[in-house]
């Protein structure tokens, strides 16, 4: 940075202070990453200063014919990337996507079925603290709870009673695979539109290494920062069909103009998601998340469902006498992040939770792999095997600092 120092030297203090926060911190929160500089490069770009309400070649401003091309191409990427037949890439966020496909296709009042949040969906899928559970019916299929995954056939059975307007899918903290297939025909039979918000996996999808449901929804969101390894901004996926719909419900239904400087780092992230290293390092956050379940396992912590299919661990604490809000706080302390989560059928609170929800592709983006995630796994355990002992926190601290500088953030630029 050269002007931030001198024009606001509060800031740019605090920018410094939270790139050398994750630079000495392992990052297992399954819903981060660290973007590449390329991203935050187009992210602070000339077309931060362009406005251009509409689409390519049809907007309200003019000066328009650089950012016209630039949004083409982003949607192109896009289009090819995820093999889907339209893309708009100008939602601020996933909540906005959601919605924006909600008031595509759908009136207020209108029925749908989700995910519970509390099972692992997410709140745009209806949650009454969202705008979207005010403003249509949502009812909500959780997972089974002996298998603790979804249990298709009481999907199919609410469907049916229901005769939902759409089927929602998707999750932020289920482990395990999604199918597609069978939820498009449940779909079909009760004449529901299938979406699927693929926000955490979008960079599983787009690397290959996990099913993609764009051949079977009628609409995909997802957010780009996350396995994605984007920027903060979310995407709608659909049948070309929906495409004019779909527009009209971001501009000008939800958004006003696009954040061109965000598109324009979704159009550097979805480039660089159809390299080689891209898919090398989805390949290394799955496997390297397998690992992390199964060794966590054997030192006695219970993953839900048994294990993942993802990104992304949920442990169950309650065997461990913890609570998630107390291992959240004691692995901080250690420099490990993490979140705390409900896991489904939780008897705490949001606030509380008896889990505890960790992620690998914070760690595999700095080049971390299976090697790393032994002592990593390790030094988890030392620290909830006694989450109040500050001496353990410390020891385990100065490791993590060690382990950090071994692998350094690229991407994240400091003063
Ligand atoms: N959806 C939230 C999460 O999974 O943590 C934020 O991305």
């Amino acid at each position: 940075m050269i002007d931030l120092p001198r024009e606001d030297p509060t800031l740019a203090a605090l920018i410094d202070r939270e790139r050398e926060r994750q630079e000495t911190t392992l990052n297992l929160i399954a819903a981060e990453n660290t973007a590449p500089a390329a991203v935050l490069e187009a992210l602070g770009s000339s077309f931060n200063n362009k406005t251009a309400e509409g689409y390519p070649g049809r907007r309200y401003h003019t000066g328009c014919q650089v950012a016209d091309e630039m949004e083409q191409l982003a949607v192109d990427r896009a289009k090819a990337l995820f093999g889907a037949g339209h893309a708009n890439v100008q939602p601020h966020s996933g909540v906005n996507a959601n919605l924006a496909v909600y008031g595509a296709v759908l009136n207020p009042g209108d029925t749908l079925l989700s995910m519970k949040l509390s099972h692992g969906g997410h709140l745009s899928h209806g949650d009454p603290a969202s705008i979207t559970g005010r403003v249509y019916r949502f009812s909500h299929y959780g997972v089974n709870p002996e298998t603790e995954r979804l249990d298709y056939d009481v999907i199919r059975d609410m469907a049916r009673k229901l005769r939902p307007r759409m089927l929602v899918a998707g999750a932020s903290s289920y482990p395990r695979l999604i199918e597609y297939d069978t939820l498009r025909a449940i779909a079909d039979e009760v004449s529901a539109y299938l979406l699927v918000d693929m926000a955490h996996i979008a960079g599983l999808v787009a690397a290959r290494v996990i099913p993609s449901p764009v051949p079977y929804a009628h609409f995909v969101t997802f957010t780009t920062y996350k396995t994605l390894m984007g920027p903060h901004g979310g995407t709608i996926l659909c049948e070309p069909d929906f495409a004019k719909r779909i527009n009209r419900s971001i501009f000008p239904g939800t958004q006003g103009t696009p954040t061109l400087s965000l598109v324009a780092a979704k159009a550097v992230c979805f480039h660089l998601a159809a390299t080689a290293s891209f898919r090398a390092t989805q390949e290394r956050t799955l496997k390297t998340a397998v690992l992390l379940a199964a060794e966590l396992s054997t030192q006695g912590y219970r993953p839900v469902t048994g294990g993942t299919d993802n990104h992304m661990v949920l442990l169950d604490l309650r065997g461990k006498g913890l609570k998630g809000d107390q291992a959240e706080t004691a692995l901080e302390a250690a420099g490990i992040l993490s979140n705390r989560n409900v896991i489904p059928f939780d008897p705490e609170t949001t606030q509380r939770a008896s889990g505890l929800r960790l992620g690998t592709p914070g760690i595999c983006t700095r080049g971390m792999g299976e090697g790393e995630v032994r002592p990593i796994a390790g030094w988890i355990d030392r620290i909830l095997s006694k989450p109040a002992d500050p001496a353990v926190q410390l020891r385990v601290r100065e490791e993590v600092r060690a382990l950090c500088r071994r692998f350094p953030l690229r991407g994240t630029p400091g003063v």
